[in-house]
Formats: C-alpha cells, sequence, structure tokens
C-alpha cells in the first residue's frame, strides 16, 4: 500500500486508472492558491451532507426513518466541490444523491420530510432516497427512478432539447450500462453541454471494479471523443479539473471516492479506505483555517442536530 501510495503521489493529473488511492491525479498544496472563503465554503457544503447523513444514521436508529436509505457518507466532497463550480447546470441524479442535493442548495428539510414520508417532502414523501428531486429557482433536480445509469440518457436528451448545461452523476457501476455509452456517445456526436461524472466508489454493492471489469471509464469516454480525466475526491482539485472541463463539454470526469457505510441502509462494515472528511479538515488546519472550520462544523452540527431531534420528531410523526 505505501508503495502504491508513493507511486500515485508522484503522478500527477491522470487520464488513467492506477490503482486506488486518496493521491490519485490530486494536485498537490493546489488549495493554497484558493481564496479561505472558498475553502471554508467547500468545507461548510462538506460538513452539510456529512451532519445531515449522521442524523439519518440516528433517525434511522431511533425507528424514526423505516425506508431504505442511500447515504452519501465518505462521499461528500464531490457534491461540496461541483456545487461550487456548476450552481446552475441541470442535475439528472443518481441514486445516492443526498450529498448533490444538498451541496447545490436543496431544502435540508423537504429532504429530511421526504425520508420520513411526509407530504411536505421533495417528492411528496412518495419516492423516497434514491429519488430526491427540485425545481426550484436555486436548482433543478430530476430524481432518479431505479434502473442504474437511466439518467444519463435522460440528461442527454433534456441537454438536447433545451441546450441548458447539464450533470449527469452516475456510479461506477452504472457506468457500466450499454444506454450509458450511447448517450455519452450521441453527446459527443451533438456537442452538447454535458458533464459526466462518475462518482467511483470502487463498489457496485459489494463487488469491486476490478471484479468486475477490466476497462476504464476514462478510457472508453475518450475513445468517443470527449475530454476525460480520473481524479480522487480532493474537493480542491475537482475544482480546477472541472473548471478545465466545463471549457470544452461534452466531458467526463472520474473521481474515486469511498462509501462509508452500506450500499443501502444506515450500517458499516468497518473503516472506508480514506476519510476525505478528515483529510479536508487537516488540509484546512495548514492552511491556517483550523479555527474557522471548527467554529463552522460546530454551527452545522447544530442546526442539523436540531433537524433530526428525535423527540421533536416523535411527536410530529406522532409516534
Ligand atoms: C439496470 C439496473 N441493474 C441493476 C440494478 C440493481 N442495482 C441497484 S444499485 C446497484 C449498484 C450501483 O452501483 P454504482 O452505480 O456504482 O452506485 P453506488 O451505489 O456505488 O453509488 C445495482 C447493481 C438496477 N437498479 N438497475
Ligand atoms: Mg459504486
Amino acid at each position: 500500500m505505501a508503495n502504491l501510495l508513493a507511486k500515485n503521489r508522484e503522478t500527477g493529473p491522470t487520464e488513467e486508472v492506477l490503482g486506488r488511492s486518496p493521491f490519485l491525479g490530486v494536485i498537490s498544496d493546489l488549495s493554497q492558491s484558493f481564496h479561505p472563503n472558498t475553502s471554508l465554503s467547500l468545507f461548510r457544503r462538506m460538513c452539510l451532507i456529512r451532519y445531515f447523513e449522521l442524523g439519518i444514521v440516528k433517525a434511522a436508529r431511533d425507528g424514526l426513518i423505516t425506508y431504505p436509505v442511500y447515504l452519501s457518507l465518505g462521499q461528500e466532497a464531490i457534491g461540496a466541490a461541483l456545487s461550487t463550480v456548476i450552481p446552475h447546470y441541470m442535475i439528472f441524479a443518481q441514486h445516492r444523491c443526498h450529498g448533490i442535493y444538498l451541496a447545490f442548495g436543496g431544502d435540508p428539510v423537504r429532504l429530511r420530510d421526504e425520508l420520513l414520508g411526509l407530504p411536505s417532502g421533495t417528492s411528496g414523501g412518495r419516492a423516497g432516497s434514491n429519488c430526491i428531486q427540485c425545481h426550484e429557482e436555486n436548482i433543478t433536480m430530476f430524481g432518479h427512478h431505479g434502473l442504474i445509469g437511466e439518467n444519463v440518457p435522460l440528461g442527454v436528451g433534456a441537454a438536447l432539447g433545451s441546450n441548458r448545461p447539464t450533470a449527469c452523476f452516475f456510479g461506477d457501476g452504472a457506468a457500466e450500462e450499454d444506454y450509458v455509452f450511447a448517450a455519452m456517445g450521441f453527446a459527443t456526436t451533438h456537442k452538447l453541454p454535458v458533464l459526466f461524472v462518475c462518482e467511483d466508489n470502487n463498489l457496485s454493492i459489494l463487488t469491486t471494479v476490478d471484479r468486475r471489469r477490466t476497462w476504464s471509464m476514462t478510457k472508453v469516454a475518450k475513445a468517443l471523443g470527449m475530454e476525460a480525466l480520473e481524479t480522487a475526491d480532493d474537493p480542491w482539485t475537482i475544482i480546477h479539473r472541472t473548471q478545465e472541463l466545463t471549457r470544452n463539454l461534452p466531458a467526463f470526469l472520474n473521481i474515486h471516492t469511498c462509501r462509508a457505510h452500506w450500499h443501502v441502509g444506515v450500517g458499516q462494515d468497518g473503516l472506508p479506505e480514506w476519510d476525505r472528511f478528515e483529510l479536508v479538515r487537516e488540509q484546512l488546519g495548514r492552511l491556517g483555517l483550523a479555527e474557522k472550520a471548527l467554529k463552522t462544523e460546530d454551527e452545522i452540527q447544530k442546526s442539523v442536530g436540531e433537524l433530526w431531534d428525535s423527540e421533536r420528531l416523535r411527536t410530529r410523526l406522532g409516534r
């Protein structure tokens, strides 16, 4: 593992899969070139996702959430980073999308209510965790319907019809669906303004990528004729790479990340390969922002904690 990490530290930006590591494609010290407020805003978004999701874990254990939930824990940096670069893109989300919804400005109360099955939820409490949608002024997000990767052709079709910049988020498992390739090829042929983002947590339910395929999605995207890059989920690198890629759409970004909890549900099988939240917190310390970061984290933990207050929710739900 040490050798692999050392090797990947040296690789810099890459188009190829060179093994999983928190440093793959990451531009070291890039964070120093960002304004402190941008770094703190990134962290604020990561805190919102992390503490919201931890609220779900508690609510499920307290018996308040009885539907399946797909948690974004461990994958917070992706939504946090992308929402700072492409805040007004139409979003076609996958099933694991709480983090994207929250980072792009979705209302946490409506998401909580959806998970509780309440009429005030994002789909009136009828769709649940894997189909979060929102059509407000600040965020246009289409929910997922159940077939992994289906949001890719739907997003491409929407971009064709509207010519609006569009982001399609999908997992490394969804990347293997044939209609994903066809839609990406169509987007290249018609030069559509679509950013394809693979949240590559190395798992399709419980099966790792190396046991499922020998090919790289980044190479496939390149072969289809679009710019494509591979990086670990360092949020500063994601911002930088997204700024580059969005100059010439369509484009593809494969982001290596770690799912911290079960595929569905709130259980955990040991520690994830890396914890980007901790790594970002450490980096903020090196940037001299430890105190401000701590204040941000405390603030969000408190406000999100109130959202998930079990006693209050029990009274509201009449349980
Ligand atoms: C077309 C299709 N095949 C299989 C499934 C069953 N299924 C649901 S989620 C999932 C794994 C998805 O993995 P990935 O796309 O990597 O997303 P992740 O859960 O890792 O975020 C599978 C195989 C499905 N919903 N749709
Ligand atoms: Mg996956």
